[in-house]
This record gives C-alpha cells, structure tokens and sequence, in this order.
C-alpha cells in the first residue's frame, strides 16, 4: 500500500525549464514514477528535442512544448494544445527562472522587473489558466519552485529573493483558494545546487563556492537528482492533506546559523 501512494502511472506532469538542470531532474523524477512529462523550454525547439531524447533514453513519456511562461496569450494556447494533444493536466510544476546578479543601487528596473515576470507572475499566469481543469475535476497538484531567498537575503541578488520570497506567500495564497477543490499547493526550496545557474559561484577558489561548502551542515553542494524525492513526494496522493508549505532540500543551511571556518 505505501508504495502505492507515490505511483504516478496515468499521471500527466507539466514542468516549466524542464530542458535542464532542477527543472529535468525533478521531472526525471516525475516521469521515472510513472508520470507521462510535458517539457517546456522558450529558448530553441532544439533544445527541447534534444531533452526528450534524454528522456526517453531514461524510459521516460514526454512531449515538448515551446512557450514563453511570461506571456498569457502563448500560455493558453499551449495549455490548451497540451489538454487535447497528450491529456488534462494533473501536476504542475512551475520551476522556469532567471536570476540576475546586480547589487539594487545599481540594477536598472527592467532588470528588476524581468527576475519578477519570469520568477513570480509566470507561476500565477501558468497557474492560473492550469488550474482551471484542476478545479472542474476536484484534484490536481502545484509545485512552486522557491528557494533559499524566500527566507535569506544575499547580497546581488535582490529582485531574485524579493520574487522568491513572493513567491512563497503566493504558494500559501494559492492554497488557501484551492484546496477547498482537492488541489494541493505546495512549494520545493533548493538550496544550492550544482547547476549551470550557480556555475559562476562555484567555481574551485571562489570565496562563494567556500562559503556554501562551509555554510552547508551536508559540507557539500546538493546533486539535481536530490530533488525527486520532494517532486514524487509534492506530486502523489502521499501529499493529500499537505497544503501551502514549502520542502526546503538544503543539506541543512536553513537549520542552522553556520559556523566560522576553524569549526570542523
Ligand atoms: C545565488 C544562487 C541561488 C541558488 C538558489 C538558492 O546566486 O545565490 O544562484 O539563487 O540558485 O536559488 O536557493
């Protein structure tokens, strides 16, 4: 029986910035649980086929779809190709971001306003137009993709945590209007990651890459594949009566203060 709970078969998972990185393993995730996988990417048809291929060579469904998270008109019409194309959509996954490195006093606002379209309306937008289905069927499942900024600041990257962090209170807010329809919101925070969005941080000799390394109870950064976990977890009937909470996957750092690097 608890096994079961986690099994996916049937399911139909939509991931936003599936292509790569979080987005891919957390869908690998999906997929390898028996979820059939809409990839979405916005930067080249390309780029998509090429993800499928990966898929597939894993044994996993999945179908590409090109659309810019940011723009309604492109989101309704690939939604709606998705629900007659490959079938209703039962898991979202909004996890498309960006993320620009700028201390504020020198950010230009359309900087500011890009980190907030990509990482904070796209998730309402796409949401919003998923959870339609959701509703007229009394279930469905939201994963918002968070973050460590939606507790921390850092410095340069303020529009990033002020949209993460938006995006935490959106996640509870969500909650509060849909559960009533049997649909469960939730969030995933990653800490960090090896990924190609934290490579310039992670660089051997960077102070940063020593910092996390230290900052991080686990001592180490976390692996992509870290994240299925809490994606199946957020995803399946294991998650019925979780709502509005966010999964941090951080080795540890927001438990704890950290510690001077003479500490062991
Ligand atoms: C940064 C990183 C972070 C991580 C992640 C942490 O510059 O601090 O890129 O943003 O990617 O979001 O949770």
């Amino acid at each position: 029986m608890s096994i079961e709970l986690f099994n996916l078969s049937g399911k139909i998972a939509l991931v936003t910035g599936s292509t790569h990185g979080l987005g891919m393993a957390m869908a690998k995730g999906l997929g390898k649980a028996g979820a059939t996988i809409v990839v979405n990417g916005n930067s080249s048809q390309q780029k998509i086929d090429d993800a499928i291929k990966i898929y597939e060579s894993e044994g996993i469904k999945a179908v590409g779809y090109k659309f810019n998270v940011t723009k309604e008109d492109e989101v309704i019409d690939a939604i709606s190709a998705i629900q007659s194309e490959v079938g209703l959509i039962d898991i979202l996954v909004n996890n498309a971001g960006i993320i620009k490195r700028t201390p504020l006093e020198d950010m230009e606002v359309e900087d500011f306003k890009a980190v907030i379209d990509v990482d904070l309306v796209s998730p309402f937008i796409v949401s919003k137009h998923v959870v339609k289905g959701m509703i007229a069927r009394k279930q469905g499942k939201i994963i918002n993709i968070c973050s460590m900024m939606s507790e921390l600041g850092r410095n340069t990257v303020g529009a990033y945590a002020a949209a993460k962090g938006g995006l935490k209170m959106l996640t509870q807010n969500m909650a509060t209007e849909w559960a009533k329809h049997n649909i469960q919101t939730n969030g995933i925070g990653p800490g960090y990651f090896a990924t190609s969005q934290t490579a310039p941080i992670r660089v051997d000799g960077h102070p940063f890459n020593e910092f996390i390394i230290n900052r991080t109870p686990a001592a180490k950064w976390g692996d992509p594949d870290d994240l299925a976990g809490a994606a199946i977890f957020l995803g399946s009937r294991a998650s019925d009566f979780v709502n509005g909470h966010v999964v941090y996957v951080d080795g540890g750092i927001l438990a704890t203060i950290g510690k001077p690097s003479n500490e062991k």
